[in-house]
């Protein structure tokens, strides 16, 4: 058996199940079941209301965290040798980068050619100087509970950001202002909203859709999500 077919919700998975004609009740399983909360009437609403193109707003706890430029601190602790809290101002002042990429939700829907501004990990990281021990980095939302985390290495990939800039526009509350994680291929869930800290630790741990089922390496079409 190929490791795709161990998958219990792999492509191969989903598309044989699409052929056999069964209804999406059945092959949305628990996964499908345990997303439900991220649709609810509320994320439903807003995605109604707000010009967004082609976006749907998720929150799990059904409100937004407000941003004010001058309280804002992004905080990078853990195992690092210089513990930050940046201002907003300051995280302008490093060095931008620019991408255009497109973003994959899990549950199906896809937004081709985002452009992003922010900064790279790396530029971040330079500033906390990680130690040794550290291999991975905990996203903290403002929006309780949601967190995620990525390997050190993954956050160094070329392609993922640290972005407060949205198709030329400071990142909207909607979107997680004022600076949300991205990265491209994986699945929207990795890309936590409304980020407040970054704590690097010495092993990943689990984050909020993972908890519930959702692969912690969601690697677009080839992890345990079925909508690529
Ligand atoms: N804080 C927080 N971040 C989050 C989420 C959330 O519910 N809360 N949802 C995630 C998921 S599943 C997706 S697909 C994207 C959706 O981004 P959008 O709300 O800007 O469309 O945000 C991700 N980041
Ligand atoms: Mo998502």
């Amino acid at each position: 058996m190929s490791g795709d077919e161990a998958r219990p919700y792999g492509r191969r998975a989903f598309l044989g199940l699409m052929a056999g004609g069964l209804s999406s009740l059945l092959w949305a399983g628990p996964v499908g079941r345990a997303l439900s909360p991220v649709t609810s009437a509320f994320s439903q609403l807003l995605g109604n209301l707000l010009p967004v193109g082609g976006w749907r707003i998720y929150t799990i706890s059904g409100s937004m965290p407000l941003f004010d430029a001058n309280s804002f601190r992004l905080e990078i602790t853990g195992l690092v040798r210089k513990p930050q809290q940046l201002t907003y101002a300051q995280l302008l002042a490093l060095p931008r980068a620019e991408q255009v990429s497109n973003f994959h939700c899990v549950t199906g829907w896809s937004v081709a050619n985002v452009r992003w501004g922010g900064v790279r990990f790396h530029d971040l990281l330079a500033l906390a100087e990680p130690l040794p021990s550290a291999k991975a980095i905990r996203f903290v939302s403002l929006e309780q509970p949601y967190n995620d985390s990525l390997s050190l290495d993954q956050a160094l990939l070329p392609n993922v950001l640290l972005a407060y800039d949205m198709d030329g526009q400071p990142l909207s509350r909607p979107h997680g202002a004022p600076a949300r994680v991205v990265i491209p291929e994986m699945y929207g869930y990795k890309g936590v909203k409304w980020l407040t800290r970054m704590e690097l630790v010495d092993h990943q741990p689990t984050g909020y859709w993972e908890g519930l089922g959702y692969d912690q390496n969601a690697w677009v079409g080839r992890s345990n999500g079925y909508g690529t």
